[in-house]
């Protein structure tokens, strides 16, 4: 393990934050995850923008989230600065569809930071590589075909998007201090499905980002989903719990799970389906017997609030890891 991914081999147990303006919608996408309701109910773009019209988290407050992860023993938390929906939660100057520019009213992420930061936490940024609302990202096969708001299939130009998003991996590590994970979603290899077939990272033209990541921030971890093997510090299991160490050519390597409280990332109201404190607490001493991390997601509401089952699951969670000196 490299000395940068020292602390996260130690660690072992994070909060992922799913939390956007498709939180507003509260429900699963047609037999899928809720925060990919834009285009598994084919919600066009005129439709979606009431969720941006009305997004007013009245109830944020990301001190609160981050004792409530600290309470839990959580070491360290991963939040969407931006889905695949493309709306922004931090003051990005690349693109209006901005949290700043809904009746929120301002950034986001740096109160998040700075709240994580201040309970102890080590913070890192979600970053979808994929982007529904970028006029050039090629979206067609996956939602209606935007006539209205967006350049036709044959005017898109890839090189604009991947400037677009190199200016905002910049910007998210320049303005917020050291940031801890870079959580690039997403690109494997051999991905071959829909609007994805054939996208990797000449797409992203991955090695030119890492080279970014680099000069800016030397230390930051990097996942595996950039589809580029060689710059991955962890991989990224999702869903799935592994049962020994995993490997790749051969050789183990770091990882991390990243798992739901109830198997939708972003809030579902009606959802029911919650795991036990008992079995997550399984889920990661299995993690950590293995060699890998667990990052543990929960989907805030659109008002800002983790809702009353994920505070509670949270907080037995706690309990144990406090009764085993791990909190
Ligand atoms: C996936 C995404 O498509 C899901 O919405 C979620 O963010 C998960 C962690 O990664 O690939």
């Amino acid at each position: 393990v490299p000395e940068r991914a020292q602390w996260f081999v130690h660690d072992r147990f994070g909060m992922f934050i799913h939390w956007g303006i498709y939180s507003a919608i509260a429900r699963y996408g047609r037999g899928g995850l809720a925060e990919w309701s834009k285009s598994l109910d084919q919600i066009s773009e005129e439709q979606y923008q009431q969720y941006f019209d009305t997004f007013e988290p009245d109830l944020y407050d990301p001190r609160e989230w981050a004792r409530m992860a600290k309470a839990a023993g959580m070491k360290y938390a991963v939040i969407t600065t931006k889905h695949h929906d493309g709306f922004c939660l931090w003051d990005t100057q690349l693109t209006d569809y901005k949290a700043p520019n809904t009746p929120a009213g301002r950034d986001l992420i740096r109160p998040w930071v700075e709240a994580f930061r201040a309970e102890g936490l080590r913070v890192g940024f979600y970053y979808s590589l994929i982007d529904w609302h970028h006029p050039h990202f090629p979206v067609d096969g996956l939602h209606p075909r935007r006539e209205d708001t967006t350049l036709r299939e044959e005017k898109r130009d890839m090189a604009i998007y991947r400037e677009y998003l190199r200016g905002q991996v910049r910007e998210l590590l320049t303005n917020y201090g050291p940031i801890d994970v870079l959580w690039f979603d997403f690109s494997y290899p051999g991905m071959d499905w829909g609007w994805a077939r054939g996208k990797g990272h000449e797409d992203w033209q991955s090695e030119q980002v890492v080279e970014l990541v680099r000069e800016l921030m030397p230390d930051v971890l990097l996942n595996n989903r950039l589809d580029l093997q060689e710059a991955a510090d962890f991989i990224t299991p999702e869903q799935v719990q592994p049962r020994s160490w995993l490997t790749v050519n051969g050789k183990r390597v770091t990882w991390e799970a990243c798992q739901t409280l109830n198997g939708s990332w972003g809030y579902d109201r009606d959802n029911t389906n919650w795991k036990s404190p008992d079995l997550l607490i399984r889920m990661l001493i299995e993690s950590v017997s293995n060699g890998g991390n667990m990052l543990l997601n929960v989907g805030p509401t659109a008002r800002g609030e983790i809702d009353i089952h994920g505070r509670a699951i949270l907080q037995e969670v706690g309990e144990w890891m406090k009764h085993h000196g791990k909190a």
